[in-house]
């Protein structure tokens, strides 16, 4: 059986966590542009000004003083800022993904290069022209563009002067983005997903510590208002072409198993799948609330203002296929945990089955093939991949190479799990393994943490000379597509 002819075998990354470029083209200020680095004991911060025009810093939104706006300041590293240059280098990135046999890449557009403040009538041409060129340089390599359309990226302005997604307001904004977009890359991108891991919105109440109550509640508006925006965005989209192929995009690994067989464990872990996974999937995929969400919205004292429209839209706009990103599993438990995952509370309970990367990430190849049946037996559409890997430190040695064996083991053994789900039926398209190229980590912000097949010579504090590499990964990866995922040694 092996891979389908047409597997679309490529790679992934994010607008905000590759381009830098943060103040050019006419770009505008994104959430993420104000967001300093960390580590993985040293959370990033959100830096901000107060009326008084004193600088702060706050580890979450909720934490920075009323009378502040968040802002760059001088004397913080925001490493998003020049991050690795995609901006300007993305010939050569492109050029290299296609020695690499790339048949598809996963990017993002960043909604401040095309309307800089979120409310403007008009997009920017700049913005417009540098994605055009973007999708032309793919183009001339046969690669296909899957484009998620908010990736953890909002214009600044949205957040501070209309409350971002908790305004409703932002569904028409965010429609008139999409419609920009749509319109001008028809004929250019095929695929689209809508926002990066959209059910991770409610997912802070199981992955951080002493999560406020109140505040999970504003995490469900927020949810739903997005879930609007992106069924009208599947709508127009089959409208302006009907060969736009349009997908969710959901985190898929958190709370796969029950720490114990106790029932009671067993019943945890799937009222914790139903939250994280299934009300986005359920919403997105079969266009309406599922019979459980009621169970939730008592439990949290959710009360959703849901209008005839918002469902009437739901209905008609559901998705074409299902995508989600899977690095690792977690245990769910009701009992006292003794053993943590990654040494702290927030990773979860420790599967004492599973070896664990340096960041605490459980590397769990078998439940690749587990989430796959999973997924697409309940919804039965086509199925990707679109983010998985290992983040980890690389050795740049003198001669220019880097031995990542321990990538290599681990993409093998997923790419192997998904030939087994293959072999089990799932209806899977492609596979686009996260941070292709070195960029920056997303949770803690740093460059240390290296997923990609390319060394990017940058390290945490943004010094280096950003030349790119090829692991031995990029050649063991090369050699996987082209035998369409028969080689694997
Ligand atoms: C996902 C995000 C990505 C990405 C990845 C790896 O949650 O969609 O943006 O960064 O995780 O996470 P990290 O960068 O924190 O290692």
């Amino acid at each position: 059986m092996g891979f389908p002819k047409n597997f679309l075998w490529g790679g992934a990354t994010a607008a905000n966590q590759c381009e830098g470029g943060w103040n050019e083209g006419g770009k505008g200020l994104a959430d993420s542009d104000v967001k300093t680095a960390g580590s993985l004991t040293e959370p990033r911060y959100i830096t901000y000004v107060d009326s008084d025009g004193r600088p702060g810093k706050a580890v979450s939104e909720y934490d920075i003083p009323a009378n502040a706006r968040k802002a760059v300041v001088e004397g913080f590293y925001y490493p998003y800022h020049e991050a690795i240059d995609f901006y300007h280098r993305y010939k050569e990135d492109i050029a290299m993904f296609a020695e690499m046999g790339f048949k598809v890449f996963r990017m993002s557009i960043a909604w401040t290069r095309i309307f800089p403040k979120g409310i403007e009538e008009e997009p920017n041409q700049a913005g417009l022209d540098f994605y055009r060129d973007v999708f032309l340089e793919l183009k001339k390599y046969d690669i296909e563009p899957l484009v998620t359309i908010q990736h953890y990226d909002v214009p600044l302005y949205l957040e501070e002067n209309l409350g971002g997604w908790k305004n409703r307001k932002l569904i028409d904004l965010f429609g008139r983005y999409t419609e920009t977009i749509f319109k001008e890359y028809k004929g250019l991108v095929k695929y689209w997903l809508t926002f990066n891991e959209i059910n991770s919105l409610i997912m802070g109440k199981d992955i951080l510590p002493e999560y406020p109550f109140e505040r999970i509640k504003d995490d469900f508006l927020l949810l739903h208002h997005q879930f609007v925006a992106s069924a009208r965005a599947v709508k127009r989209a089959h409208e302006i072409d009907p060969d736009f192929v349009m997908g969710c995009m959901i985190a898929g690994g958190p709370s796969t198993y029950p720490l114990t067989c106790d029932p009671k464990d067993v019943a945890a872990t799937q009222n914790r799948l139903q939250e994280n996974i299934y009300y986005t999937g359920d919403v997105m995929v079969r266009g309406e609330y599922p019979y459980f969400a009621k169970r939730i919205w008592k439990e949290y004292g959710v009360e959703l203002d849901i209008t005839e429209q918002d469902r009437e839209d739901l209905k008609n706009g559901t998705v074409d296929m299902i995508t989600y990103s899977y690095y690792c599993t977690s245990c769910c438990t009701t009992h006292e945990v003794t053993e943590t995952a990654g040494g702290n509370l927030n990773m979860g309970p420790k599967n004492p089955y599973l070896s664990y990367s340096e960041w605490g990430w459980s590397l769990d190849a078998d439940g690749l093939r587990y989430s796959l049946n999973e997924y697409y037996g309940r919804y039965q559409v086509p199925i990707m991949v679109v983010e998985n890997g290992l983040g980890a430190i690389d050795v740049l040695e003198e001669d220019g190479s880097v031995h990542d064996g321990y990538r290599i083991d681990y993409t093998r053994a997923h790419v192997k799990a998904m030939a087994q789900a293959l072999e089990d039926g799932v209806d899977l398209r492609g596979y686009t393994p996260w941070g292709c190229i070195d960029l920056v980590s997303a949770s803690t912000g740093e460059m240390k943490k290296r997923y990609g097949f390319i060394y990017v010579d940058k390290d945490n504090e943004g010094n280096g000379t950003l030349a790119r590499y090829r692991k031995d990964s990029f050649y063991w990866y090369k050699k996987v597509i082209a035998s369409n995922g028969e080689e694997l040694d």
